[in-house]
């Protein structure tokens, strides 16, 4: 039978279920990536499996979100994360190489194999022709022990790209018009499979450009075929013995497709507060700005910051514009700074910043009170940026180079034909790997240096068979991760800190939420569709979890979170009627009873015991799942197991 490309990479390493779609599957991991604020959870979960040595093929621990170093803390779990890779077989590439999915796309994308990180961008090594996903840190670390990743298999579309990008659009433009088609929520257990003769006008990192943001889909993951494109990068990366072909076959069947026509694509923009809320960009040209930052996993390859280099070249920054710029990885930094685009951009007026996340993940560079800032990043999300008052749209390198030159967001008569950006993919990549340290030979004689800021995390408890509590928050649709437990440089420095943590649980939209959780003895939450959407952040089911949280009762979640709360021991449970939300109110008590009877049905009964009514909530979970949740989450389930093989 002919197969999508997605599929014969999931063949090739199924080791449970059957490729239905829709059907739990078991796949094989080859890789793992971690950066550092999922990573010490992630690697606290993997110390208590006590596996010596990882047993992927490869594993590599970055450091890139915390590089403030306010105080001791990120540096202490800097230092945790790079004793415990080397003792345990594990890469760690330090602050300062750069972050996770652009070191880890040149440095150790392979076409073929499986990638599972410890963040929601993993898919951007999908550009690579790798199945890149995205996890929470304990399934990470499931895989880093050899366990197989269970996802459900997902739909597979067919993204046909014709023709070729005019001059001033570019990958960007391409995957905010996928976003402004699917919307935040249409890509949840689907893959997005890009296909066609347009293709092959994309080099690798313009194709992780695309797969990147294939995230605020939702998506399982998105990938690119391995081509003679592929071939050049990984050849200009001195890794071509890295190198398959990969295609799907001639034939294969799509669950569904949309064509794109490049040669007709218009540069695009995200509005406020949304990734899927795009328009052409030429419908909100001459608005005002005060920021503009250039950077982040979605846009900071070579190619992108030539192309900002030439547009800012012989220009200055306008001067209500702060312009900051982070390039992806040591190996961009380096090279522009040796071919002079460094200094065009420094001569411009930018702002240069270490390469890392830095102001995408909120770690400085907050824009000022109700500031305009104009972002080449992939989330928007309303105070991520560190400023809840700010307004942040999402775009192109070149419509932000443009647009901080002018002072206003830049629109088509704004470009100057003059410029080149038609940017050759250097046929070397400057290759120096002396910022990645090799895990030991032989760990057994080394000391993981733990700081005192790394706390225990909480574990969740076997299932019992009554469970209730109130009420203790009722959100609306497409609550993030951010939302759940936010991300800034006053927090970020606690990730391994979970009750520390769990006192900013919810606070951009309800600061009383944890004393509520606590006085109540915890409780539940209740949500519209796509609850939980964005990060992978564990920590979004970890601090919940520590308030006492029992059960989330929402019209549907994003695929990482759900996995997530399951694997902490808190049940998911999805409405059958979408009018049960509206009948329950906050602090309403809801009760179930012989749950663990009824957790193996499809459905169970809810009581509303301040209303005194009962209702029903869908169950949609796998005979894994259900015994994960009865045993009290995946680290639980995982000691039975061992258990019951001694
Ligand atoms: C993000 O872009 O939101 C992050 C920060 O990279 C997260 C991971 C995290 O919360 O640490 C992600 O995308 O998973
Ligand atoms: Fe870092 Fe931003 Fe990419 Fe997340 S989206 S990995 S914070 S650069």
């Amino acid at each position: 039978m002919e197969l999508t490309l997605s599929e014969k990479i999931i063949k090739n390493h199924l080791v449970s279920g059957e490729m239905i779609p829709g059907k739990e599957i078991g796949i094989k991991i080859d890789q793992t990536l971690t950066q550092d604020s999922t990573g010490t959870m992630a690697y606290l979960q993997f110390e208590a499996m006590g596996i010596d040595k990882v047993k992927t093929k490869r594993s590599v621990a970055y450091i890139d979100h915390n590089m403030l170093q306010s105080g001791p803390e990120n540096a202490d779990d800097h230092l945790y994360i790079q004793t415990l890779a080397k003792k345990h077989g594990i890469y760690f590439s330090k602050p300062g190489n750069g972050i996770c999915h652009q070191v880890h796309l040149e440095r150790f994308s392979v076409p073929g194999d499986t990638l599972l990180g410890s963040d929601s961008h993993t898919p951007t090594c999908g550009g690579m022709g790798m199945l890149a996903m995205g996890a929470g840190g304990l399934d990470v670390a499931v895989a880093m022990a050899g366990g197989e990743y269970n996802i459900l298999m997902p739909k597979i579309v067919n993204v046909e790209l014709k023709g070729k990008l005019n001059k001033f659009c570019s990958a960007k433009d391409v995957i905010l018009e996928v976003l402004k088609h699917f919307t935040v929520k249409g890509g949840v257990n689907k893959i997005f499979e890009y296909t066609g003769e347009g293709v092959k006008s994309l080099s690798v990192p313009e194709r992780g450009t695309i797969t990147n943001m294939g995230a605020e889909l939702g998506a399982t993951t998105s990938i690119f075929p391995s081509d003679e494109r592929t071939l050049d990068f990984l050849k200009a990366q001195g890794r071509e013995k890295d190198f398959i072909e990969l295609k799907a076959d001639e034939g294969a069947v799509y669950s569904e497709k949309i064509t794109i026509d490049l040669d007709l694509l218009e540069p695009n923009i995200a509005l406020p507060h949304s990734p899927d809320a795009v328009v052409p960009v030429d419908e909100v040209r001459g608005k005002k700005i005060t920021q503009v930052a250039i950077g982040s996993c979605t846009n900071s390859s070579y190619n992108d910051l030539m192309k900002v280099a030439n547009i800012l070249d012989g220009h200055t920054v306008h001067e209500d514009v702060s312009l900051v710029i982070s390039p992806g990885s040591k190996q961009v930094l380096t090279m522009i700074a040796e071919n002079g685009a460094l200094a065009k951009m420094i001569a411009a007026g930018a702002r240069i910043l270490e390469s890392g996340c830095g102001p995408c993940i909120g770690m400085g560079q907050a824009p000022s009170t109700e500031g305009v800032s104009l972002r080449t990043f992939n989330r928007n999300f309303k105070g991520r940026c560190g400023t809840p008052s700010a307004d942040v749209y999402l775009v192109s390198p070149e419509v932000a180079a443009f647009s901080a030159i002018k002072g206003y967001i830049a629109g088509k008569e704004d470009f100057d034909q003059r410029v080149n950006l038609d940017i050759e993919m250097p046929e070397k990549f400057l290759v120096k790997d002396n910022m990645i340290v090799s895990p030991a030979e032989d760990g057994k004689d080394i000391e993981i240096i733990r700081g005192p800021n790394i706390k225990p995390f909480p574990k969740s408890k076997a299932m019992e068979d009554t469970m209730g509590g109130r009420v203790l928050i009722k959100v609306g649709d497409d609550v993030t991760t951010d939302t759940i437990m936010p991300s800034n440089a006053k927090l970020l420095p606690y990730r391994s800190n979970i009750p520390y943590l769990s006192e900013f649980c919810f606070s951009p939209v309800d600061e009383n939420f944890p004393k509520r959780a606590k006085e109540n003895k915890g409780g539940i939450i209740l949500a519209g569709k796509n609850y939980g959407q964005g990060s992978s952040r564990e920590h979004a089911a970890l601090a919940p979890l520590y308030l006492g949280i029992k059960a989330v009762l929402a019209k549907s979640f994003a695929r990482i979170h759900k996995s997530n709360l399951i694997n902490n021991g808190i049940i998911p449970l999805t409405f059958k009627n979408a009018a049960d939300y509206d009948k329950i109110d906050m602090m309403d008590e809801l009760l179930m009873e012989d749950l663990l009877n009824q957790i193996e049905g499809s459905s169970i009964v809810v009581k509303n015991v301040s209303k005194d009514y009962d209702f029903e909530m869908d169950i949609t979970l796998s005979q894994r799942q259900v015994e994960m949740l009865k045993a009290g989450g995946l680290l639980n389930a995982i000691s039975i197991m061992n258990k019951r093989e001694k």
